[in-house]
């Protein structure tokens, strides 16, 4: 029987697992590499975590791995149903408040590293958690995409941590009772930016859509589409960081100003941002609640032990 200590929370209802330990040691100096010694060597063990029977679509896994430097608390390699993420807000959210939660963390600030760079995240006293995530910005804005079934979508694409096609002028309902018709849409638009190769700056695939409307209590809510097909019940800290990358841009928001982004399911994050050159830094703040500290069993004997694949 292999053991994985998994402590499980949820940030604004968006879950994470962190991994503490029971996976295979990981070859590799730099957090991308050991990312890439994970999915190319022991992706069995993400699946095991992430899919049915033990885990499920909206899932995100976060794996803490050790510091290999003075200046970081610890490193964090972020997975899901579909693959690998590289930065999550909502997940070092949540990262930050289950390693309090078992005493490995205080109040302060603390530099976690990430497969896209280090990012720091300050424990408040109320419990409440502020990322200053990567640099992000905009790399093009209003680009066309001819989505079949819908016909031509304009959005912009930016960089938060994660690549983010963000749409604000679409005819969708963003609610929670419309949930199947926006993960329709986003799907499409998904795709059809894959099949006419539209991509991010560096080839990366843009794996999260983002769809926004009006919100009576924030300044914007979202729907975000994640690469597996599920929607981040979370604003998403990523995107958050995408938006205001384009709001900077648009010169819509003044650096320092604070931008409260509702989640379809009515959870806030409140962000800012400051320019750094050509470039914004921003803070996202959120908080996250703990849901489980437990022992996940993987039994060689259990057809599904490493998850129900396709
Ligand atoms: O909060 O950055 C985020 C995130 C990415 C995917 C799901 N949540």
């Amino acid at each position: 029987m292999k053991r994985v200590h998994v402590i499980d929370s949820h940030t604004a209802g968006e879950p994470t697992r962190l991994v503490l330990d029971g996976f295979p040691a990981l070859q590799g100096k730099s957090l991308a590499e050991k990312r890439d010694a994970l999915r190319d060597h022991h992706d069995q063990w993400r699946r095991a975590t992430m899919l049915e029977p033990r885990g499920h679509d909206v899932l995100v896994g976060a794996l803490y791995c050790e510091s290999t430097s003075e200046d970081t608390a610890c490193g964090v390699i972020f997975f899901n149903n579909s693959g690998y993420l590289g930065m999550c807000g909502h997940g070092t959210i949540g990262l930050v408040a289950s390693l309090h939660h078992i005493g490995r963390m205080s109040p302060g600030s603390h530099r976690i590293d990430t497969p896209v760079g280090p990012v720091d995240a300050t424990l408040h006293d109320d419990g409440a958690v502020t990322v200053r995530n990567v640099l992000s910005y905009r790399y093009r804005k209003q680009v066309p995409v001819d989505v079949p079934g819908y016909g031509l979508v304009h959005g912009d694409i930016a960089w938060g941590g994660n690549w983010f096609f963000l749409v604000s002028d679409h005819d969708q309902r963003i609610a929670l009772d419309n949930v199947d018709a926006l993960t329709d849409f986003t799907w499409a638009i998904r795709q059809a930016l894959t099949a006419q190769s539209i991509r991010g700056e560096d080839g990366g695939e843009i794996d999260h859509i983002e769809l926004f409307a009006d919100d009576p209590k924030a300044d914007s809510r979202n729907f975000v589409l994640c690469p597996g097909k599920a929607y981040d019940r979370s604003p998403c800290g990523t995107g958050t960081s995408a938006k205001l990358a384009c709001l900077a841009a648009d010169g819509k928001l003044a650096p320092g100003e604070t931008w409260v982004q509702a989640s379809i399911c009515g959870g806030h994050f409140e962000a800012s941002y400051q320019w750094e050159g050509d470039r914004i830094r921003p803070w996202i703040k959120g908080r996250a609640h703990i849901s489980a500290d437990a022992t996940l069993l993987i039994d060689e004997q259990d057809p599904f032990a490493w998850g129900i694949t396709a």
